[in-house]
């Protein structure tokens, strides 16, 4: 018997399986076990002619229990469960509201009907998390909808709206008013009408072209490069359309427990919930007053300040974008517009909504436009001169209460904040370029931000879709101080006889985007050429300046794809990279120059040298508390510079290969050159040499 996990009902002469396993109704033991017992008890029982499954709270069942994967499995397995219902005697009618998902949908498949609430949602995300769906969905989802639909759905994870569902066959009917009620009386009629009892798995799962699941494999190549999931889900459902049920069943079984016992699996699990944790303060309570945000400003048209206003307008809040010259407000604006029509014209948003979002953002020239602001990002010219002359200027125009926040992607904080008399109300929000494309939003706590602002900036964060990581204040925050590390051996490896081709594919093999010399050939090599002018290598004062060939590139012109060469040559308007050996010379003339004797390095020195550095790194942040817990750089990584979600995130990654293996080889390394670069972090030595994980700290 399960706890109250489900609930039993009836309402005339229909029984009522009510799932109360609050947030989502995950499937976990007790839920399974409730559903199975409750159908059983209500077949039994002569005075119930038919059962509704309904979901208790704001969902149906909305999966598996993630948290009980990896445990050993207790009480029915989820198919014994949905064989049950679906080889029930009586009709089963599954209510769907909120997200249906994962083994949540499946479990509806089976019951014989299925309707929706208008709002409700359904789908197969399983694939997020490096699975497929292992209770029948791949077998029983094509033939609801065919095989390419089927594989559309499962392979992208998406929700599916009622009105997709309905028009797919995925439910019987939308309906309307409350939920429960009419369920009640779909399924007393089912009941009366002696309606079949429809088996999904007697449907056939049509095949609409022979080659489709070649081509498919083709289409998903270069997105889903290195997830396995993708390629086992097209297996299943190839086997959906060329086995019988049981087979089909057998083969979903099969390559499902390879996912699941897969490191790609456990990295994107322990990823599901590790998002969700970052975005939790740990001295910030949960029910901490937050300050409500009806308008925004941004200051700042450019680039950054044009991507971020689009971020608030998608989320419908209205947002006053200040810039000081009226051909800097208007370009700014037309950027905008031409975003979101590039987005519509590609189906990502509907054309009339281009401007209705328009209609959100108001260009002004004048700081007073800004008084009623709650909350008010600048992104200007990042110099510190700059940030004080805006900051004492909002200062005075900012109503009291507003969030005055900068998008500085590494000036200090509590300088900007001490430029106002209010410096609680002062934070940093660091948006990574493009801003209304990436998700990483890394929020950057002064000495002086009150709980308050810190607890509404990151609730704010996830409404304008961002996944916020709340981070100290230090030379590049979390994301590019790591960055740096790779950056300078980066550089060494093609002083000491590295080509840059050879890095990126270390990196690129590894499961990154592109590697270093591309991504800077794409950012712009002139960006970081100016900042070393600006500055000395303080960041790095005890090792060598490792900007020699990066600077003889710039000095030729070559800042990148905007110039057609960079570390690569590109026949634009094409951006494949290709090796140019007027580089190659550089390089070589460089290491003479150095007195480097150069040599053959092997891929493996080059993962260890650009990937161990940031993990030691990233235990100096930790020790320094400029994040609250590894996981935290984990989704700054994935969700900022492309680190594969299927190796969950640099200090995951730490803890899978080993703490131990990554300190000897520094050890090692710190040997061979006596650079002080490689000094292991103490908490590094202390987590090898007590066999520790990050993941425990
Ligand atoms: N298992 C365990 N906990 C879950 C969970 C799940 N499936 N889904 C959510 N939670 C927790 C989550 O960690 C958070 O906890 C709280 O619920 C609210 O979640 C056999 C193998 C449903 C769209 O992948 O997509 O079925 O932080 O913050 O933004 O084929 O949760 O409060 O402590 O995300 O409103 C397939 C995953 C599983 C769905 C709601 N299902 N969940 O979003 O809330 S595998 C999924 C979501 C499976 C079968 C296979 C979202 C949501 P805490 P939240 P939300």
């Amino acid at each position: 018997m399960s706890d109250d996990a489900v609930l039993y009902s009836t309402q005339g002469d229909v029984g009522i399986i009510t799932i109360n396993n609050p947030p989502v109704n995950a499937l976990r033991n007790a839920v399974r076990t409730g559903i199975k017992d409750g159908v059983e008890k209500f077949v039994a029982d002569p005075a119930v002619k038919a059962i509704v499954l309904i979901g208790g709270g704001r969902t149906f069942i909305a999966g598996a229990d993630i948290k009980e994967f990896g445990k050993p499995p207790s009480g029915p397995d989820l198919n014994s469960v949905i064989a049950t219902m679906e080889n029930a005697p009586k009709p089963i009618v599954a209510a769907l509201h909120g997200t249906a998902l994962g083994g949540g949908l499946e479990t509806a498949f089976g019951a014989h009907y299925r309707v929706i609430a208008p709002t409700g949602k359904v789908g197969l995300p399983e694939v997020h998390l490096g699975l497929l769906p292992g209770a029948g969905g791949t077998q029983r989802l094509p033939r609801l909808m065919g095989a390419k639909a089927a594989l559309d759905a499962i392979l992208s994870g998406a929700h599916i709206s009622a009105g997709k569902a309905k028009a797919t066959g995925i439910v019987d009917e939308i309906v309307e008013g409350d939920l429960l009620t009419e369920a009640v009386k779909y399924a007393h009629k089912l009941a009366a009408d002696k309606a079949p009892l429809k088996k999904i798995r007697d449907k056939k799962a049509t095949l609409e072209s022979p080659v489709l699941f070649e081509e498919t494999e083709k289409a998903i190549a270069r997105k889903s490069r290195g997830f396995l999931a993708p390629f086992h889900i097209i297996k299943t459902v190839k086997a959906a359309v060329e086995l019988p049920f049981d087979q089909g069943m057998k083969r979903e079984r099969e390559l499902f427990q390879e996912l699941l016992t897969s490191s790609q699996s456990a990295a994107q699990r322990f990823y599901f919930f590790a998002e969700r944790e970052a975005a939790k303060v740990k001295d910030v309570p949960s029910d901490t007053p937050m300050r409500e945000i009806k308008a925004a400003g941004i200051i700042g048209a450019g680039t950054m300040g044009g991507g971020i206003a689009m971020n608030f307008a998608n989320a419908g809040i209205p947002v006053t974008v200040l810039e000081n010259d009226q051909a800097a407000l208007d370009r700014g604006l037309k950027t905008i517009r031409t975003n979101y029509e590039n987005t519509a014209r590609r189906g990502g948003m509907k054309a009339e909504d281009v401007d209705k979002r328009m209609a959100l953002i108001t260009p002004t020239l004048s700081y007073d436009d800004l008084k009623n602001a709650d909350i008010i990002i600048e992104a200007v010219f990042e110099t510190m001169e700059v940030k004080e002359q805006v900051f004492k200027k909002l200062d005075q125009v900012a109503k009291p209460g507003a969030i005055l926040a900068t998008n500085t992607s590494g000036l200090d904080i509590n300088q900007i904040a001490s430029y106002t008399k209010r410096p609680q109300d002062v934070i940093g929000m660091h948006f990574f370029s493009p801003a209304n494309v990436m998700k990483l939003l890394e929020n950057v706590r002064g000495k002086a931000t009150s709980k308050d602002v810190i607890a509404t900036v990151m609730n704010l964060s996830k409404k304008i879709g961002k996944v916020p990581v709340l981070v100290g204040v230090c030379e590049g925050f979390v994301g590019n101080r790591m960055l740096r590390q790779r950056g300078v051996q980066a550089s060494y490896l093609i002083e000491e006889g590295a080509t840059p081709q050879q890095v990126d594919k270390v990196l690129y093999d590894f499961g990154f985007p592109m590697g270093p010399f591309a991504m800077s050939d794409l950012a712009g090599n002139d960006v970081g050429w100016r900042i070393r002018q600006g500055k000395k290598e303080s960041q790095q004062s005890n090792t060598r300046y490792s900007g020699y060939v990066a600077d003889a590139i710039c000095e030729q012109g070559r800042f990148g794809q905007k110039t057609g060469k960079g570390w690569f040559l590109y026949n634009l308007p094409d951006r494949t990279p290709i090796p140019d050996p007027e580089v190659q010379k550089i390089i070589e003339e460089t290491s003479k120059r150095l007195g480097i004797k150069r040599r053959e390095i092997s891929d493996q020195e080059i993962l260890e040298r650009t990937l161990y550095p940031m993990v030691n790194e990233g235990a100096k942040i930790l020790e320094e508390g400029m994040a609250q817990r590894a996981l935290d750089i984990d989704v700054i990584w994935v969700n900022g510079y492309g680190w594969p979600v299927y190796r969950g995130g640099p200090m995951f990654w730490a803890d899978q290969i080993g703490v131990k293996k990554i300190y000897d080889a520094l050890n090692k390394y710190h040997e061979q050159t006596g650079d002080a670069f490689w000094k292991p972090a103490p908490l590094l030595k202390k987590l090898a040499e007590t066999g520790g994980t990050f993941a425990s700290l």
